[in-house]
């Protein structure tokens, strides 16, 4: 309890009684269906090329949805596996290794746990080799029911490194059915894949017609990725529509980690990022990814979110739908639709200390003194940043309570 209130503090947070929490509940009991989707940054989202929409399911699914267009990632150096770790448990990756590996044998406190109290049955979906970033041991520490790995896809449908997501949704959907026809209440976490860098997907399967200037790059490329996923993503939603399981559905979908890393992509590339944003590709623009939360009937019409969050919030923002506290539950992240302020650590990709809050990305050098403040809107330099001081320690301290705590989990 202690330990609670020194994190709400160190936050910023006040405490809320959840009876007076904004959509405290709003989808209690409904199954949970969370698409985590391989490289998708936020800017395709409602982008045109050449007149054509490039995600135009997720575009409308957004029309219904709560949507955070402003949602930065925190993965570690466990990229995929460390968002997924994220989306489950609100803690902070590991910043030296993969939080797989570290703390494979672990019990984390987390969201297959929590739901299970409620007798959901979970289980996790990704078409990769299970020891890939260690997810033989990750989804126990989850707490996970049940993966689904390369072996129950079989190796069928294989683009680039396993079966396609529409083979994944394909197959993960009658496992879905196969509950919803027994009236067992289920969470269910969808990994895709199809999207992972080199972006390529068949020419049968692509249904984005690029201008000139992008075909054979790879910004063009990335946006057929997306295109693809998003279709997949579509027919998905379809297919529980046609089986009623849409109404009695969250769904989440969210980006794992940046695809177009702009100090390793072309100089081309990072020019062709640009002009699809309208102004210079920068760190801002690479780390965010879009968060959406779709309850068909409670988030309609949608609202779009432009605040400052990250992705150790989607776990407590989610809870809060299904009518589950965290009152007794060590997190970090927080509730979006009951906050209004955040502040950031993002210690991967940025130095130790870097962070986000509701104004700036402050990314130190040697330590604060030295460091970079950039306006979170312009990311222009702000020159005078001491004001920022506290915010720099406050996130070192989170880091270290989070890393003590992990340290301190029983093992399995
Ligand atoms: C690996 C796959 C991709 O199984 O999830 O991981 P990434 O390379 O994106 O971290």
């Amino acid at each position: 309890e202690e330990l609670k209130k020194e994190i709400m503090e160190l936050k910023g947070l006040e405490y809320i009684p959840p009876e007076e929490r904004n959509y405290f509940g709003a989808a209690e009991g409904r199954n949970l269906i969370v698409i985590q989707v391989e490289s998708m940054q936020n800017f395709p989202i409602g982008l045109k090329v050449g007149g054509q929409e490039v995600t135009p399911n997720m575009n409308r699914i957004i029309e219904k949805s709560f949507y955070f267009s402003r949602l930065f990632q925190q993965t570690g150096p466990g990229n995929t596996s460390d968002a997924e770790f994220l989306m489950n448990t609100s803690l902070f990756p590991t910043p030296f290794n993969p939080t797989s590996q570290t703390y494979g044998n672990k019990i984390f406190p987390s969201l297959p746990r929590l739901l299970k109290e409620k007798g959901y049955a979970s289980m996790t979906f990704h078409a990769d080799e299970i020891e890939f970033w260690n997810r033989i041991e990750l989804y126990p520490a989850l707490g996970f029911d049940t993966y689904y790995d390369e072996t129950f896809f079989g190796k069928k449908d294989i683009i680039g490194m396993g079966s396609s997501d529409e083979y994944l949704f394909n197959k993960a959907f009658e496992v879905l059915k196969a509950h919803h026809v027994t009236d067992q209440k289920f969470y269910a976490h969808l990994v895709t894949l199809t999207t992972h860098h080199p972006f390529t997907i068949p020419s049968d399967r692509i249904t984005l017609d690029l201008p000139e200037k992008f075909q054979n790059t790879l910004t063009g490329n990335y946006l057929i990725s997306m295109n693809y996923v998003d279709r997949a993503i579509g027919e998905l939603i379809d297919r529980l529509k046609e089986e009623g399981m849409y109404e009695e559905s969250v769904i989440v979908i969210y980006g794992d980690h940046f695809g177009l890393q702009q100090s390793a992509i072309s100089e081309e590339d990072t020019n062709l990022v640009s002009d699809l944003l309208g102004h210079e590709y920068k760190t801002i623009d690479r780390l965010n990814i879009p968060f959406i939360l779709h309850v068909p009937g409670v988030t309609e019409p949608g609202q779009t979110f432009d605040k400052v969050s990250g992705q150790m919030d989607m776990m407590p923002t989610v809870a809060n739908l299904l009518g589950i506290t965290l009152d007794d539950q060590i997190i970090f992240g927080q509730d979006l639709l009951n906050s209004d302020q955040n502040l950031l650590g993002v210690r991967y990709y940025l130095p130790i200390g870097s962070f986000f809050n509701d104004e700036i990305l402050f990314i130190p050098e040697k330590g604060f003194e030295d460091g970079t403040a950039y306006d979170i809107h312009t990311e222009e330099v702000i020159e005078d940043f001491e004001k920022y001081k506290e915010d720099y320690d406050r996130v070192l301290k989170l880091e270290a309570i989070s890393d003590e705590y992990m340290k301190n989990l029983p093992e399995r």
